[in-house]
């Protein structure tokens, strides 16, 4: 069973949506159940994509060059920033759809609708901090994967008084 959940979450984190990996045999779903399972961020990919070295898991330094190597698919007529249009097609290419998060918003600090170099790496920089929990420098697979319930959300969180770790936790930790 372990190595059936760790295959999945293998999977996750290839494809966007593993739900069906979640559970051999589906619940009865209520009228309040979402979608529940493993799934890999879309962040993910991106990042995953930075493995140079192929060993799963993503270094600081390949972080680096591999900001480097974004931005410059990001910003494609190399004017030092990526226009609505130019963040929307690294949007759909990269994280699978315009609005996915992380969206230019965040991105976009200073609000003048362009996404500047800077910007960019501070943004993917944050995200990198941001998911890796373990805060070894690496991002490994395990980070890039989320596990959700399916269960009703509560808000200010905590749906699971069973001593589960928050299923989407990696949205709550605070920026370094
Ligand atoms: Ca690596
Ligand atoms: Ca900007
Ligand atoms: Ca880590």
């Amino acid at each position: 069973m372990q190595s059936g959940v760790r295959s999945c979450a293998a999977i996750a984190a290839v494809a966007v949506f593993a739900s069906a990996c979640a559970s051999p045999a589906p619940r009865a779903a209520g009228p309040a159940q979402g979608p529940q399972g493993w799934f890999a961020l879309p962040i993910a990919m991106v990042f995953t994509s930075m493995d140079e070295d192929r060993d799963s898991r993503v270094s600081a330094a390949e972080l680096a060059r591999g900001i480097t190597s974004a931005w410059s698919a990001a910003d494609r007529d190399g004017d030092g920033f990526a226009s609505g249009f130019e963040f929307e097609a690294w949007s759909i290419r990269m994280l699978g759809d315009a609005d996915a998060s992380p969206a230019r918003v965040a991105f976009d600090v200073n609000f003048d609708g362009n996404v500047s170099a800077q910007e960019f790496e501070g943004r993917l920089g944050d995200e990198f901090g941001r998911l890796d929990r373990n805060r070894d420098g690496f991002l490994d697979r395990s980070e890039l994967v989320v596990q959700v319930s399916g269960q009703p959300r509560i808000a200010g969180g905590g749906n699971r008084p069973g001593g589960d770790p928050p299923d989407d936790g990696v949205d709550r930790l605070p920026p370094r």
